[in-house]
């Protein structure tokens, strides 16, 4: 597309909003009720990245050869009974400066590729990451790709997560996820779509598995804990669940003076992390299935709420995490 076209396209969707906002005003009652339906996602990565290729996979136009993006592609995708504009954004340098400020506070939520197999650009696409994510919406639900999935040398999850220092979204209270795709035979494509949409629509908010959780103050004085799950399977939670108390106190003392992370994979089959936040420090076990991020976002929800209603906190965690959150505790809900 040349910048002349880009230019009109832009005119073109200024016009059109402009006047689906005229009738948004008639309509906004209507709206109110049903909640809205429509929402635009800005696509980001260095070029190449495969950002094209994944929106053409949704559209299921993937026998289409794909060429870099000049400027930017406004696609409109349906799913879900929703209708998205896709803000697919050229990657090279130029467009970076020029465009993709604008259409990342413009979006609802933000998606950024990398080409999980590039590690030589590893670096300049962390750098890029970091600084245009500043841009997005408080609420935007950021979702990061590892693309490329589907290539043999391309990168773990785990190693990604390292290297884009991911771990930093702790700080930062916007719902993020980390998923492994390959726009080029669509694995993982939808699953991480339906995430996006989840979490837009509020629905997967509090959808995880948590089998225990541990509540203490910075002093590492338990004050609550709640085990979770059926009772056979307690008694397999049991074990590390005394762990996960000791750790508590132990990483309570440690994490006095910030916020951090500590992944205790070697000591645990199941995904453990440790967060503090105010006067609260909170350990929860969850799915292993589930990303580590997705626990330290729950933890920060969770703790949140404990630093809001500090009398909460000497109540049963178990109760109170059932009774305030539709959360799917192991073997379902008690
Ligand atoms: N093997 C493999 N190749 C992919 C994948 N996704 C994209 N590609 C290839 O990577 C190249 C770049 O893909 P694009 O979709 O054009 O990348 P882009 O991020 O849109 O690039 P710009 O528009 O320049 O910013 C193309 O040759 C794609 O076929 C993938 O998951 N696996
Ligand atoms: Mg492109």
């Amino acid at each position: 597309m040349s910048f002349y076209e880009f230019r009109k396209r832009i005119m073109e969707e200024k016009k059109r909003r402009e006047q689906q906002g005229q009738q948004t005003k008639v309509e906004t009652s209507q709206e109110s009720v049903v909640g809205r339906n429509k929402f635009s996602v800005a696509l980001l990565g260095l070029e190449r990245a495969g950002k094209t290729s994944l929106v053409k996979k949704l559209l299921k136009q993937d026998d289409i050869v794909v060429r870099p993006t000049y400027g930017v592609n406004l696609e409109n995708y349906q799913y879900r009974d929703l209708n998205f504009t896709c803000f697919d954004l050229g990657g090279h340098q130029p467009f970076r400066l020029s465009l993709w400020k604008k259409f990342i506070e413009r979006a609802d939520a933000v998606i950024y590729l990398v080409d999980s197999a590039d590690h030589a650009r590893f670096d300049e696409s962390k750098q890029t990451f970091w600084h245009y994510i500043n841009f997005a919406k408080q609420s935007a639900p950021v979702l990061f790709l590892a693309n490329k999935g589907d290539l043999p040398n391309s990168k773990e999850l785990v190693e990604i997560n390292e290297s884009f220092e991911l771990d930093k979204f702790l700080r930062n209270l916007r719902p993020f996820n980390i998923k492994k795709v390959s726009a080029l035979t669509g694995q993982g494509v939808y699953s991480a779509w339906d995430w996006i949409v989840d979490v837009l629509c509020g629905a997967q908010q509090w959808k995880v598995k948590i089998g225990a959780a541990v509540l203490s103050d910075i002093d590492g004085n338990i004050l609550s804990e709640a085990l979770f799950g059926r009772p056979s399977e307690q008694a397999l939670v049991a074990n590390d669940f005394k762990k996960l108390k000791e750790l508590t106190k132990l990483f309570a003392i440690e994490t006095r003076e910030s916020i951090q992370s500590v992944k205790l994979e070697s000591l645990y089959k199941k995904h453990v992390s440790h967060v503090k936040r105010g006067a609260y420090c909170l350990s929860v076990m969850i799915d292993p299935i589930d990303p580590v991020t997705r626990a330290q976002q729950i933890q920060l929800r969770i703790l949140e709420n404990f630093s809001r209603n500090p009398t909460e906190a000497q109540k049963n965690l178990g109760e109170v995490l059932e009774s305030k959150f539709p959360l799917e505790v192991e073997g379902g809900r008690r």
